[in-house]
């Protein structure tokens, strides 16, 4: 298994990359519980706004994250009092911690990031010491930091302009002049930032080789989990699947897609299935 030093996933769509990142914590709890701690214990972390708390898909995810205690995800959200369309006065009242509060979540805020970071350092090194259930730390930010639109909504997309962005850099005692640079600093700190990444992701793999030695079966699983090879093709998963007739087999739909389900099940124990309304009413667990 080809161990990473992070997974970055990125969506447009607002509440699709924190319901993104509500699987991916489900997958790290589940190959947690089901190998070794020692080879799976990696955090998922989402930086998101009020866009993506706004989005009712985000509700359902998050309301089972909190239900399944999700110690390892941990939600940044930025809280800038603003949407493309104005402030969130407008359109989002309501109280946002208090609402993951119901959902089991562990919440905090952080009053200010602007005047330093030791703040959300500490909300996060809390966060994580809490292990039973899922984090959301609201961090108070002004969108369009720096520019002569500072806090208001035409920072959102709209571009900055000539003239604010070089009256924003000199605030920040960058040189005007110069398009697309990187400060010196900047690069160093980021160099140093992929260097200790790199160093940990050659440790764990070390974990992983070392455990691996002990644990041959369980090595072979993980190594097929990761390869993607499902080792079935998907006419031999269809042959496997039971048949039905039309007419016959009563309560059709329900009863059928529980049964398919268990039928791939020996084949496909890598994917992890939700399905409602399949238990009590198709008599079947
Ligand atoms: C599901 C979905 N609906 C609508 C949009 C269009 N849209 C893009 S950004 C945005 C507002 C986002 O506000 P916020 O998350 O607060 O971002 P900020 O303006 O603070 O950067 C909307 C409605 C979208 N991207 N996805
Ligand atoms: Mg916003």
């Amino acid at each position: 298994m080809p161990y990473s030093s992070g997974i970055e996933v990125s969506t447009g769509p607002l509440g699709q990359g924190i319901s993104n990142a509500v699987g991916m914590a489900i997958g790290e709890k589940h190959l947690e519980a089901t190998y070794s701690t020692e080879v799976f214990n990696n955090y998922t972390y989402v930086i998101c706004g009020d866009g993506c708390l706004q989005e009712g898909i985000s509700s359902e995810a998050c309301s089972l994250a909190g239900h399944l205690g999700l110690g390892k995800l941990i939600v940044l959200y930025d809280d800038n009092g603003i949407t493309i369309d104005g402030s969130t006065e407008l359109s989002f009242t309501e109280d946002v911690l208090k609402r993951y509060e119901a959902y089991g979540w562990h919440t905090q805020y952080v009053a200010d990031v602007a005047m330093g970071l030791d703040d959300l350092r500490k909300a996060i090194e809390e966060a994580k010491m809490v292990t039973e259930k899922p984090s959301l730390i609201k961090v108070k930010t002004a969108i369009g930091y720096g520019s002569k639109f500072e806090g208001e909504e035409k920072t959102h997309g709209a571009p900055l302009g000539e003239e604010d962005i070089a009256q924003a850099k000199k605030k920040f005692g960058l040189d005007p002049d110069e398009k697309f640079a990187v400060a010196d600093d900047v690069k160093e700190f980021w160099k140093k930032v992929a260097d200790a990444r790199e160093l940990d992701r050659t440790e764990k793999h070390g974990v992983y080789l070392e455990w691996s030695k002990t644990h041959e079966k369980e090595h072979a699983e993980i190594e097929r989990r990761f390869s993607k090879d499902v080792s079935v093709s998907v006419e031999d998963l269809i042959k496997a699947m039971p048949t039905f007739t039309i007419g016959k087999d009563k309560d059709m739909g329900k009863f059928e897609s529980i049964e398919i389900c268990y039928s791939c099940n020996p084949t496909t124990y890598h994917c992890i299935l939700h399905s409602q309304q399949l238990v009590n009413t198709a008599k079947r667990f």
